[in-house]
């Protein structure tokens, strides 16, 4: 995929992007809750026989697909099920149908819709980087979203909440979030990893969701988390909203976030939980 230009974005413009964002996350996360199947069943595997699709997967993402074919033709596509689409407006929307997708299997209500408006090469890691989105918890009713420039908010049953990430510097303080992968062998990595990082914190969380793990540490809910192996559509619009909470999202040797490490947080604590983990 040619590296699209990027285009000239106004605050207004952004305010539309967020705006659009929320409205598809909210509507698919609607769809996944109010129409999952029971007796749910794994419609497909991809990487491993662990790493699952289900009927609402692409439900969902077919959705997302056709709102924004209708409301923004020239746009380009990057979604976790299905075929990219190449745009010409120099916007790309990163969708994950469900993130969490095994939680949803389990019916284990941690899982989420998660949209993103980005500019650059969504095709080439760390060439890339979201511009609005959001996250969209359909069970507990919770719109995490954002736009550049702009702050991140959290859209709850309780109100409007603006969000910053935690204070901690302390490792030893730290409550630390991560996940693991559908392979094998990279999970006994992982969790080796695992082994020499938990004496070192307060305690680990693997919830099973990166965009709601990423919205976390946003909103103070965890001081920080890494994982390895993530796709864009895992980071993209989670990775904005911490951005815009006052955190930072890196990658390895603290260049833009890839497949290869994602770590978020607060700088100091980024940076100490780089240097045990790199
Ligand atoms: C999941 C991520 C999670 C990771 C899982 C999986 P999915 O995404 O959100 O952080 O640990 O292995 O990648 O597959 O549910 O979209």
């Amino acid at each position: 995929m040619a590296a699209p230009h990027e285009p000239s974005l106004s605050a207004a413009d952004l305010g539309t992007l967020e705006t659009m964002a929320a409205d598809l996350a909210r509507e698919a996360g609607r769809l996944i809750v109010d129409e999952r199947p029971s007796g749910l069943g794994v419609a497909a595997t991809k990487s491993s026989r662990t790493d699952v699709v289900t009927v609402m997967d692409t439900r969902s993402e077919d959705l997302l697909r056709e709102r924004i074919a209708a409301r923004r033709p020239d746009d380009g596509i990057l979604g976790e099920e299905g075929d990219s689409i190449e745009g010409s407006s120099g916007i790309t929307w990163v969708l994950d149908p469900i993130d969490g997708t095994v939680n949803y299997l389990y019916d284990i209500p941690q899982y989420a819709v998660s949209v993103a408006a980005c500019v650059g090469d969504t095709s080439t890691p760390g060439a890339w980087r979201p511009v609005a989105g959001a996250v969209y918890h359909p069970v507990l009713g919770e719109m995490f979203h954002a736009r550049a420039g702009s702050g991140a908010f959290l859209r709850a049953p309780s109100g409007v909440h603006a969000l910053a990430v935690s204070n901690v510097t302390d490792l030893d303080d730290a409550l630390l979030g991560t996940g693991f992968g559908y392979d094998a062998d990279k999970r006994g990595r992982q969790g080796e990893l695992v082994a020499r990082v938990l004496p070192r914190v307060r305690d680990i969380r693997r919830a099973g969701s990166a965009a709601l793990d990423l919205c976390a540490v946003a909103a103070g809910r965890l001081d920080v988390y890494y994982e390895s192996g993530l796709n864009p559509w895992d980071l993209a619009a989670g990775r904005l909203v911490v951005e815009e909470a006052g955190g930072v999202v890196v990658g390895p040797g603290g260049a833009a976030p890839t497949d290869v490490l994602v770590v978020a947080g607060p700088t100091a604590l980024v940076t100490r939980v780089q240097q045990l983990i790199e």
